[in-house]
Order: C-alpha cells, then structure tokens, then sequence
C-alpha cells in the first residue's frame, strides 16, 4: 500500500471538520437472499439491463464480511461512515439486526454512523408514482429511527432523488426502468414529500442533525447564443434546482409546480421543513446547448432525441475510466453558486459524495483527483462558504448500478471472485492526509 504522488499537505480544515466515506446498501451488502426483493433485483433480472450482465446478489458480501470493512474504516482514520438502509431488507424479519449490529461495530471502532434511509432500492411492492410511498417512507423512517437513534446521531433522507427521477423513471435506464420522460414529474415530487415526512418523523424521534444529499454540478451553456443559454437554463432546472428550491425556498422552479398532482403548495410546506444540513453530491460540470435533433450517448445512457437540450461533450479536461471529466475548480464554483442562490436559507453544506472510477490498486489519478477537489473545497471555505464535512464515494469497489462492476470507485479494491479487500493507494494517501490536518 504506497501512496507515490508526492503533493505538498492539504490545507488545513476547521476544527471539527467532519471526514467521511460513503458506500450504498444494494451496492456493496449482497446477501440479497436475506431480504425482500427491491425495484433494483427486478431491474438486473431483465436481460440487457446491466452492461456487464452481473447482479448484487452476492455484491461486497458486505453483510457478512462488515466487521472486516468497519476495521477499513478504523484505519483510514475517517470520522464518519456514510451507509444506507436498505428498505427492503428493513422490511424482512431480523433485517434491522443487522444495521444494529453494523452500528455497534462502528461505535466500538469510534467511526461515527451516518444512515441514508434510501439510496434507491425501493422495495418491489412500491412505487414513487403513488404519492401513498411518501408516507411510506415516513413509517420506515420512524421504525428505524426508533431502533438506531440511541446510537445514531446524523441523519440522510434521500440519495439524490434528481437521479433515480431522471435514470430510473424518465430514462430507463435505472431501476425501475419506466421511460416516462417528463410526466416522471411526480416520481419527484413524491420523494420530496416522503423527504419531509421523514424530516417530521425523525424529528419526532428525537433527531436533530438531519439532512437530505442531493446530486449538484454547473451547467454551463455551450456558448452565449440565446438557445444554448436557454437549454442550459432548462436542464439547470432539471439537475440543480428542481430539488433544492422546493427544499430550501419551499417553492418550484418556474413552470413546474402546475404539472404537479395534488395540493402542490401544502406539500410545499412539508418539503420545505427546515434542514440542519444540506448534502452535496458533485461528481462533474455538464456542458448543454440547443437541441441537435439526435439522440446523445452521455454517461452511459442514450437520451432521447426530442429534449429541449443536448449534452454536449466537456473538451480539454481529463477524464475518469467512467469518461466524466475532472474538474476541481467547478465545486468551488457550485459551491459559491449555492450560496450566491440561496443566501440564509443554505444551511451548512456537507459534500456527501465526491470521487471517481478508475482502475488498478496503484490509482495515482484517484489520488490526483482527491487532492485536487479538497483544495477546491478548501477555495470554497475561504470564499466564506460553511462547509462542514467531506465524504469520498466511495469507500470500497462495487455494483455501480447498470454499469454492473466495471466501474471501480474504491479506496480499497474488491476482487469479485474471492471478494479479498486490498486498500488502495488512494487509501493510504487519504489516511497520511488526514494525520496532517488539525481535526479537532
Ligand atoms: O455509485 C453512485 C452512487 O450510488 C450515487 N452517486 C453517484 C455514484 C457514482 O455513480
């Protein structure tokens, strides 16, 4: 375990800094055969849904091998392990025994427990069309609320909600594979009320350090001609704000609202329940101009050729072994642009997920790019931004979703056969870098 790129100390963070990593329950537990199926099992089940034809059945093995993982997490030093629950398995009997036992383990290894109560593995009987799932979730949310809270301070709603709208229910390209384009509108508004429901819920449970993480990146407009900066606009919404004004100004983007069922303004004042803390997932900055008339391949997934903008390729950049581009300096940017946006009613951001898919054990570009994005981080501190903590996606490699296992965005590697965890470069890297930094 060598971390060979020499680069000179991070910056020093805040005192009380919070240093995390994340991972999601289907990605990494496997012992599918433990629990009830989810929207996800029925997905992978359907030929040709996942590029490399695997399925989580078996994944990391996490659920078995987690005291194994829960010592990577003590030696890496991090302060916090951003998990999630899986729903459907908190719905099989014994289920939640497991995340007890995962807490304690983490307890005793002085990590502190940071759930996400869904990170898209809906179980198979639900369905985010049906506004009956909001309150749904709010019961799951109390029943593990009540068992976990003695331990579990720090608490997620949802995993970026934009993305299991858009790729699960407009795209089909996650599950549950529902290609509805944009009547999926109330998948979105749905999962904003279950978020305020759980909010009410957790709150009721005694919780009071909740927050929600949702995926953000710039959009930057193809060029200053009237129909890119328009496009652009149009798919800013989409990504950006379609989620977080409701959350934070407790009102819809333009034009939005009237396509919503339902008592849209009560609703809004659910979603808007206040927020200790607002999550940020940033992977990449999108480059959008005026429709091309043609279908577009992005990010693995073919988008229609009638939306009112296309995704055009980011050029001069590097890029991951995924083909995202890396760019440190547009977090500063979001950042900044959330707080520009937002004003007071940002609460403390904390990046939720940050990182990158590459391969090999040696992955000195992972660690070029950790560097680089918490240098970038740190701008955004010192341009008075309050960012309150940083979680790397991800801590092990696993089932990215319809990618299957080819992409790997671990610190530490997992062989698949044998399911052996080998701490990566980036590993050590991130573990030397935290040595440096003050923390309390
Ligand atoms: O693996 C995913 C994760 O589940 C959600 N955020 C993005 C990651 C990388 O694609």
């Amino acid at each position: 375990m060598i971390a060979r790129m020499a680069t000179n100390p991070l910056p020093q963070f805040p005192p009380g800094f919070l240093w995390g990593v994340s991972t999601s329950a289907h990605q990494i537990e496997g012992a599918a055969d433990e629990r009830d199926p989810s929207v996800w099992d029925a997905f992978t089940a359907e030929p040709g849904r996942i590029k490399d034809g695997s399925t989580a059945e078996v994944a990391c093995d996490h659920y078995h091998r987690y005291p194994e993982d829960v010592a990577l997490l003590a030696g890496l030093g991090v302060d916090a392990y951003r998990f999630s629950v899986s729903w459907p398995r908190v719905n099989s009997p014994g289920g939640l025994d497991f995340y007890d036992r995962l807490v304690d383990e983490l307890c005793a290894a002085d990590v502190r427990p940071v759930p996400t109560l869904f990170h898209w593995d809906l179980p198979l009987e639900l369905d985010w069309m049906s506004r009956d799932t909001a309150a749904r979730f709010a019961d799951h949310a109390a029943v593990v609320a009540e068992r976990l809270g003695d331990r579990v301070k720090k608490w997620i709603t949802l995993n970026e909600p934009a993305e299991h709208t858009l790729l699960g229910h407009a795209l089909g390209a996650h599950a549950p594979g529902r290609r509805l384009l944009f009547d999926a509108l109330p998948v979105a508004h749905h999962q904003l009320l279950a978020h305020g429901l759980a909010v009410r819920a957790l709150r009721a449970a005694g919780a009071d350090d909740i927050g929600i993480a949702n995926s953000h990146g710039p959009t930057w407009a193809a060029s200053r001609r009237t129909e890119d900066v328009e496009a652009a606009d149009f798919y800013d919404v989409l990504l950006n704000r379609l989620f977080a004004d409701p959350l934070l100004l407790g009102r819809y983007p333009e034009g939005i609202g009237e396509l919503l069922p339902g008592d849209v303004e009560s609703d809004l004042k659910v979603i808007a329940e206040p927020l200790d803390w607002y999550g940020v997932n940033y992977y990449q900055p999108t480059k959008v101009g005026a429709p091309e008339g043609a279908e577009i391949e992005f990010s693995g997934l073919t988008l229609p050729a009638d939306l009112p903008f296309s995704v055009r390729e980011l050029e001069g950049y590097p890029v991951t072994d995924f083909g995202w581009p890396v760019v440190p300096e547009a977090l500063t940017e979001l950042l900044v642009g959330l707080r520009e946006r937002y004003g007071d009613r940002l609460p403390p951001v904390v990046i939720t997920e940050n990182g990158c898919s590459y391969e090999g054990i040696d992955d000195q570009e992972r660690i070029a790019f950790l560097d680089g994005h918490l240098r970038a981080l740190h701008r955004a501190l010192e341009q008075g931004v309050d960012v309150r903590g940083y979680f790397v996606w991800s801590l092990m490699d696993n089932f990215e979703w319809a990618e299957g296992y080819a992409r790997r965005f671990g610190l530490v590697h997992v062989d698949y056969d044998t399911l052996e965890r080998t701490p990566k470069a980036s590993y050590a890297w991130l573990r030397d870098a935290l040595r440096t930094q003050a923390r309390r």
